[in-house]
């Protein structure tokens, strides 16, 4: 595709992205308004705009990139986009409710979380050193970890509050082992001679992985005080900023630099 279709392309995927907002279904005029106190509220609108936002500025983005980054780029506006989406209803959730929309949340991350860890399973197919198992792995544990942590926080009577604590800790461990995995499994030595793109890529993700994913078992511990939904909520929408926005951010910035790099080498 010349440099004209693909920006065709991208124009289309963006009006599509966009009409889609005009669906009765993920528009805000059905469940009330947002009360202008409801901080809660409020970081759920935040969340929905950034994440539209994020999801544009990915899409058009894409085409300043080099081939081997595209498909990167591509991910990171579909992990936006399909956060856009459940935001849209998240929101209405709330301010209709006043209580946690655990099932969209969930079916959210269980999309969007294998998609980022695909991220560096392509990042590491750009330097021709995809590994398929350590895909498996991190894509496993990170199932194990949100299987978990539903069950911990769904409101199911035959699990009881000290199972709660251990399906908790569960999915803390399996949190851990993703961390082990990128930090000192077998990624560590392919990255070793990949471009400095690259490199930067792989350590800012694995570095949201282990700080910016901290902040989700910080929201639910916080949200056991008392059954405290705010606190919950708010966590997991910042929290949802930064791993999602910002960690398309990386990959857009690595993947920047590199074209660069590559360009002026010519
Ligand atoms: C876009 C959504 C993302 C990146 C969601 C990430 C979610 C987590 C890292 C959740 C972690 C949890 C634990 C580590 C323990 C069990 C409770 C969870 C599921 C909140």
């Amino acid at each position: 595709m010349n440099k004209s279709n693909l920006t065709r392309t991208s124009s289309l995927i963006l009006v599509g992205t966009l009409s889609l907002l005009t669906l009765g279904s993920v528009s805000a005029e059905t469940a009330g308004y947002l009360d202008e106190t409801d901080m809660v509220g409020v970081s759920f609108w935040i969340a929905t705009a950034m994440m539209l936002a994020s999801t544009v500025f990915f899409i058009l983005e894409r085409n300043n990139v080099a081939p081997k980054w595209k498909t990167s780029m591509t991910v990171a506006a579909l992990v936006t986009g399909i956060a856009w989406y459940h935001y849209t209803y998240m929101r209405e959730h709330w301010v209709a409710t006043d209580e946690s929309p655990l099932v969209m949340r969930y079916v959210d991350w269980l999309i969007t979380v294998p998609l980022q860890v695909s991220e560096f399973y392509l990042i590491l197919a750009a330097i021709g050193a995809a590994s398929a198992v350590l895909f498996w792995k991190l894509f496993g544990a990170s199932l194990v970890m949100l299987v978990a942590g539903f069950l911990s926080e769904a409101d199911i009577d035959s699990i009881g509050d000290g199972a709660d604590k251990a399906l908790f800790a569960v999915g803390v461990l399996a949190w851990l082992y993703i961390i082990y995995e990128l930090w000192a499994g077998e990624a560590k030595e392919k990255v070793g001679d990949a471009s400095e793109g690259t490199q930067f890529a792989f350590k800012a993700m694995a570095g949201i992985l282990t700080v910016g994913w901290a902040i989700y078992p910080l929201g639910w511990i916080m949200g056991q005080d008392g059954d405290n939904a705010d606190a919950l909520n708010i966590l997991y929408n910042i929290a949802d900023v930064v791993n999602k926005t910002a960690f398309g951010m990386m990959v857009w910035y690595a993947a920047t630099m590199d074209t660069k790099a590559s360009s002026s080498e010519e």
